[in-house]
């Protein structure tokens, strides 16, 4: 289907749901605490606010958690709900699911429904179309916000979506209302050049208590390391940009992580943080570290609620770059596979996304972390990689193999099992890696 079909049903679909808006004067959302997640609740509060409605956000790690709501208002679930139609099917009141991930069935609750999801019309969730991109479409049924689509490229960038499809529409009419514009440059976070090397994750520059690199490279660029980043001239960008590139070489990245990191960045022209990569990097912080409603009041422009989360975001990554450091040296190798197993690690999933995109790129990179007598799994490998090797179907049979549940995407995927279990599913993934990589 082209992408301006898919995209004219989904407005549809977004119609419908403010149409059921419309019947009701409160609405209850729950929302994920990811950045898509609250990008999503930023863009809802921001149109129900002009529409005129009352509100209540609340931020949940996932419908396995439990949610509240009362008969007659209107229960609203962003980035999430899909998954779930069995759950939701039960709601005795009117139900509105904005949400990308995939759909498990028909829901059918008691009052009405309005399912929105990319999915559903023909468009692929994983990389076209965030929550906060579902959230953007519903808000532009509800009344007049363009303006919000810089909010909906916060979410789509967060959960490393590419700026295609729904995106690439999004990101067209941010432009034409003048609160995106696209520049040349690198993907890098705001502040001193020299802190911004060091901490940044995503590209991952491997300069933590490296001064001398630091200083070496900085001169080699003929870069001075005092300067704000977001200040920097053509022609420093240019030299940034060659040096950053081959550090990355050097240091063995995956090469096809270029792309996203040097030649075009996305400036958010209407909200606080206008840098997007620091955008993001810090709304997901604040999120890692459960202060939702911190990252949230910053999107609604709070300034105060912006120091804070910046200070959030600083002690958030100098925390994970620690963790970097001291847990590279623990990976172990199998014989298709990269493992590590961390007993009460800070987080899995960050330290196995950067060091399988960054450090570890030639074999996916399993990321165990044990913690109150549970085993959570973190599965990441790169895109050349995950042409061949499915790390959603991976987790999902080496878990169920041990009496655990997993899944998730090619490229990424993650699994609950039980602690005494761990061995016995290494050497399952192990397999299992090595059948689709001959
Ligand atoms: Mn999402």
């Amino acid at each position: 289907m082209s992408s301006g079909s898919a995209i004219n049903l989904l407005r549809e679909r977004a119609r419908r749901a403010a149409d059921l808006v419309a019947k009701h004067e409160f609405v209850r959302i729950y929302t994920h605490h990811d950045a898509d997640g609250i990008s999503a609740g930023a863009i809802l509060a921001k149109s129900l606010l002009r529409a005129g409605k009352a509100f209540h956000i609340t931020f949940l790690k996932g419908l396995n958690e439990p949610f509240e709501y009362e008969r007659g208002e209107l229960l609203v679930f962003a980035d999430m709900g899909s998954g779930y139609a069995d759950l939701i099917s039960q709601v005795e009141t009117d139900v509105v699911v904005l949400d990308h991930h995939i759909p498990n069935g028909e829901i059918r609750p008691k009052g009405n429904i309005v399912h929105v999801n990319p999915h559903l019309v023909g468009m692929d969730g994983t990389f076209e179309l965030s929550a906060s991109g579902v959230c953007y479409f519903f808000a532009n049924e509800l009344g007049r916000n363009r303006d919000l689509a810089s909010l909906a490229l916060i979410g789509a960038l967060g959960d490393k979506q590419k700026i295609v499809g729904g995106n690439e529409e999004i990101f067209k009419k941010g432009i034409e209302a003048g609160v995106v514009e696209e520049k040349k440059g690198v993907n890098l976070p705001s502040g001193k050049l020299r802190d911004v090397l060091v901490k940044s994750l995503e590209p991952y520059l491997d300069f933590y208590k490296k001064e001398e690199e630091l200083e070496e490279f900085l001169e080699k660029a003929g870069l001075d390391g005092d300067r704000e980043f977001d200040e920097l001239g053509e022609d420093e960008i240019r030299r940034l940009a060659d040096a950053v590139a081959l550090r990355l070489l050097k240091m063995n990245a995956y090469t096809g992580i270029f792309d996203q990191i040097i030649g075009k960045r996305i400036v958010l022209k209407n909200l606080l943080i206008k840098n997007a990569v620091m955008a993001v990097d810090v709304v997901n912080s604040c999120g890692r570290i459960g202060s939702m409603s911190t990252a949230l009041a910053m999107l609604l422009g709070d300034v105060e609620a912006m120091n804070r989360a910046i200070r959030i975001r600083d002690e958030y990554v100098v925390q994970i770059l620690e963790e970097l450091k001291k847990r590279r040296e623990e990976v172990r190798e199998g014989f298709c596979i990269r493992y590590l197993i961390m007993e009460n690690g800070l987080s899995a999933s960050p330290v196995a996304t950067t060091l399988s995109r960054y450090v570890f790129t030639d074999k996916p990179l399993i990321v165990i972390n044990i913690k109150n007598e549970h085993a959570k799994v973190s599965a990441r490998t790169n895109e050349a990689l995950a042409e061949r090797v499915d790390l959603a179907e991976i987790m999902r049979l080496a878990a169920e193999r041990v009496g655990g549940r997993g899944g998730g995407h090619r490229v990424a995927a993650g699994a609950n099992i039980a602690p005494d279990k761990v061995e016995e599913f290494l050497k399952e993934v192990d397999r299992l890696c090595c059948a689709m990589l001959v």
